[in-house]
């Protein structure tokens, strides 16, 4: 059971009373500690009002008349767009920021040297300094949402209060929002208490802090979408990952789909890849001509809760309901699925504006017609960006044609396969397996890729990136690939472990893999090494397709020899490679297991 926050003294007896003074609006849960949360926080932030979402139609209509009116949204195309809003963030204020999200754990080990650390009596007294007073004259809103189908043993319940109905409405995609959350909280105290006021968007004044002991979450000075939508990041994977280790199971940055062959067998595999770098298209994607009567189904594009069934498989969940999808380079080739989702009901953030009120961004296909303004509202210039390039779309996940039924299934699926991809134009060959899981943990933990714009920093530098976690992991690294390497012990059926990279270039900087669709003869391969279909060839890294076992069909221009510069291994680029994991391996040596060191030794043995 979670502790409830502590409202510190000081400010208890600064607001004693103001409460019964204010507004207390309509509640609509019995939850007696909800209401009493609720009350303390509010006797701090002193809203004007309090909302209590119900997650109802009725209650959307009328919050998007209200977004509307204030001019927080602007209605799009309504013939082309129906149900879809445009919305523009400040312009500081326009991805997630690393060096702003703290871990408050009670001890600076537990939060481990890969995450920014305060001691949590500290962060509750400076965040509800920053709190006291910051909504006067604001509505706070209570957002209950549930992570994951409802009645799953999986599901988490999270109470949201944020002054944004930008975050209100994008919830209400993003998750089970509303009255199911109550009915799956009942009477019980065990839900995650989140707290998010934008103050004046002061980036010197903004942080996004966890309190994993307490089940808590404060994010201030924002509202960025990974900032602020708090059961994304925030409880879905950071506090997520915290109870997994608690409770023996896995919150992952993992995309879950299904692969149907012709048979009508299905195969569920999941993949983590850094921000960015193609989970949405990977989870949609469309098989292409060549691969009739194949179809994959999307259970989820971002995070993966996988626990071990009484089976003895490896069961996923989504705990998400929605996407939170980069825009540009979104188009009918990358993923022809996501274009139709998110013709309606979908939020824009941070995209371009045509004149008839559609929606543009760099990728999308047709140029821009004149008169087009750009994501900060001025007049576009050709040469310059139209759209942010980590601008968003929010869609509901119900528009996807190709949503797995699984999807919604309590149990969650079976995984048959774990997939690591990075970003990385050179070193990393298309696809390998794993010897083992303790192989591929340590794979997954060596995992390098180029940043890219969904934080805030430079981008394209290569960074060690474990299990796409680094930015999640809510607490130790250290402690997280040791809780990987136990879950061996708890799971009969492991999953096999595989590496991919669809972004290799050649000298000229030319991609060598065609990717988007063409990435499911790699499926292909995957799952024919799942089902023990095909051998494989032993290499320094790992297991690797046999040309004759690696379909190539009806790919115009792609050879044998293609396939093998794309999947070559160049023992000098490994050897640097390796030296490149020091600098993470250093960082957090003293918490890492000794099967990684192990692992290592026996990859510079092989090379
Ligand atoms: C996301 C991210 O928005 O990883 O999913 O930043
Ligand atoms: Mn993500």
């Amino acid at each position: 059971m979670s502790r409830p926050c502590a409202i510190p003294l000081l400010f208890r007896s600064l607001f004693n009373g103001t409460l019964q003074r204010m507004k207390l609006g309509n509640r609509n849960t019995q939850n007696a500690e909800v209401i009493a949360w609720v009350g303390k926080v509010a006797e701090l932030c002193q809203p004007r009002e309090i909302f209590w979402c119900d997650g109802s139609t009725v209650e959307k209509e009328a919050l998007t008349a209200e977004a509307v009116r204030s001019g927080v949204l602007l209605e799009l195309n309504p013939e082309r767009l129906p149900g879809c809003y445009y919305h523009r963030s400040h312009p500081n204020d326009v991805a997630r920021v690393e060096q702003c999200t703290y871990v408050c754990t009670e001890s600076e080990e537990e939060a481990g040297p890969t995450n920014n650390w305060a001691p949590p009596a500290e962060m509750y007294r400076k965040l509800y300094g920053l709190c006291a007073g910051a909504m006067r004259d604001r509505v706070m809103y209570v957002v209950p949402y549930l992570l994951g189908p409802p009645k799953s043993p999986m599901a988490k319940v999270g109470i949201e209060l944020t002054d944004s109905i930008y975050v209100v409405l994008s919830m209400r995609i993003m998750t089970r929002m509303g009255k199911v959350a109550y009915d799956e909280l009942g009477e019980g105290t065990d839900f995650n208490r989140g707290l998010h006021t934008m103050l004046d968007l002061d980036p010197e004044r903004r942080h996004i802090a966890h309190f994993p002991q307490d089940n808590t979450i404060i994010s201030v000075g924002s509202n960025y979408g990974g900032n602020v939508l708090l059961g994304k990041k925030c409880l879905a994977l950071r506090i997520g990952s915290w109870l997994g280790r608690k409770e023996g199971w896995l919150a992952e940055h993992m995309l879950i789909l299904g692969v149907e062959a012709p048979s009508g067998e299905k195969t569920f595999v999941a993949a983590a890849f850094p921000s960015a770098c193609g989970k949405t298209n990977f989870a949609m994607m469309q098989p292409p001509r060549h691969f009739r009567g194949w179809k994959i189904w999307t259970v989820g594009d971002d995070i993966a809760w996988m626990k071990p069934g009484a089976d003895g498989c490896l069961y996923a969940i989504n705990p998400e309901f929605g996407y939170f999808g980069v825009a540009p380079g979104t188009n009918v080739h990358s993923n022809p699925n996501a274009t139709e989702i998110i013709k309606r009901d979908t939020i824009y953030t941070n995209v371009a504006l045509t004149p008839d009120r559609d929606v543009w961004w760099e990728g999308k296909g047709e140029d821009p017609p004149a008169g087009t303004v750009d994501w900060q509202g001025r007049p576009w210039k050709s040469g310059e960006h139209a759209a942010q390039p980590n601008s968003r779309f929010t869609a509901p996940m119900t528009n996807n044609p190709m949503l797995a039924p699984e999807a919604m299934d309590p149990k969650g699926v079976p995984i048959s396969a774990i997939i690591f991809g990075g970003r990385r134009s050179t070193t990393l060959p298309l696809v390998y397996e794993a010897f083992n899981w303790v192989h591929g943990v340590y794979m997954g933990a060596t995992m390098g890729s180029e940043t890219t714009a969904a934080a805030a920093g430079a981008v394209g530098h290569v960074r060690c990136d474990p299990m796409a976690m680094l930015p999640f992991t809510g607490y130790n690294m250290g402690f997280y690939f040791r809780h990987w390497l136990n879950m061996r012990k708890r799971i009969t059926h492991l999953p096999r472990i595989f590496s991919v990279n669809w972004f290799r270039k050649d000298d000229q900087g030319n991609f060598l893999w065609p990717g988007y669709g063409e990435n499911m003869r790699v499926l292909e391969w995957i799952v024919d090494r799942c089902h023990g279909r095909v051998g494989a060839r032993e290499t320094p890294l790992g297991w690797v397709p046999n040309a004759r076992d690696f379909d190539l069909d009806d790919l115009p221009g792609f050879t044998r020899e293609h396939f093998e510069r794309v999947q070559q291994i160049n023992i000098e680029e490994w050897r640097r490679e390796i030296l490149s994991q020091d600098e993470l391996f250093m960082k957090i040596y003293a918490f890492i297991p000794k099967e990684m060191i192990f692992q290592r030794e026996l990859l510079v043995a092989r090379l």
